[in-house]
């Protein structure tokens, strides 16, 4: 069972996250379990304060590191004690499968401008779910909830689901269309309600390349690729012009 500890001022805006949907089923199912923790409860002085003004002056408050640091201790022993902030490393799919594998996480979710940077000593990584700026780390935090916790075995119901994930093939998702077959004039592609299911996984394929070297060409130095897949890249490519190559 993967555990985690979320530590927020804010428990009750974490806490509705984990009783609906997916979440809320892996915990009855005893898949994952999740507590949250309000930060404020380890303080120790009658005002109950978790902030204080920044050292060498300057607009906004600062998290108290002794309050963090007693909030982080409490929660112990852990696998991983993650800080969320924007100059943490990049949050991948690949580190969601590196988590996702551990017993116990410990998720801190800062407030104000940030934490007295001392607790960089208690924590074992800084993580950052994008070059944005949030009003604290309890969204990135479920981000990391979300992420690790599809991937634990039995928490989605199709095991061949995440297999087939954009991120863990490389490239993005190919289209997908359900009822009605048409709609205001739209119609699904014909070769989805053809049976023939080689041409259908050869359509997939070829649309999952051509939206990721029109949106996301980068990802295609890292995604496994055929000798197939670069055959139609490079015909999709001239065919258009030739206005990717640079790009990816
Ligand atoms: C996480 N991308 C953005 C904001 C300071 C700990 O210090 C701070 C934390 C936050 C909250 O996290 C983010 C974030 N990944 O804004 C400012």
């Amino acid at each position: 069972m993967l555990r985690y500890t979320i530590l927020t001022l804010f428990p009750g805006l974490v806490r509705p996250w984990t009783e609906e949907a997916l979440i809320a089923k892996a915990i009855r199912r005893g898949l994952i379990r999740v507590d949250v923790r309000d930060i404020r409860e380890y303080t120790t002085d009658k005002h109950r304060q978790v902030d204080d003004y920044p050292y060498g002056g300057g607009a906004g408050m600062v998290m108290r590191v002794d309050v963090v640091v007693r909030a982080i201790e409490a929660a112990l022993p852990a696998d991983e004690v993650i800080l969320l902030s924007p100059a943490g490393d990049p949050f991948t799919q690949r580190m969601a499968e590196e988590l996702s594998q551990k017993q116990h996480l410990v998720l801190l979710a800062g407030r104000y401008e940030g934490i007295d940077a001392r607790v960089e000593h208690f924590v074992t990584r800084e993580v950052s779910i994008g070059d944005y700026v949030l009003m604290g780390g309890e969204v990135a935090a479920l981000a990391i909830l979300e992420a690790t916790a599809r991937l634990v075995p039995g928490v989605l119901g199709d095991p061949e689901s995440h297999q087939k994930d954009s991120f863990s093939w490389g490239l993005l998702d190919y289209p997908q269309y359900t009822r009605p077959p048409e709609f205001r004039g739209l119609e699904v592609p014909e070769v989805l309600t053809s049976g023939h299911h080689a041409r259908i996984e050869r359509w997939r394929r070829e649309r999952a390349l051509e939206r990721t070297l029109k949106r996301r060409p980068d990802l295609l130095k890292r995604a496994p690729l055929t000798a197939e897949d670069l055959e139609f890249l490079a015909r999709f490519d001239a065919a258009e012009g030739g206005d990717y190559t640079d790009e990816g």
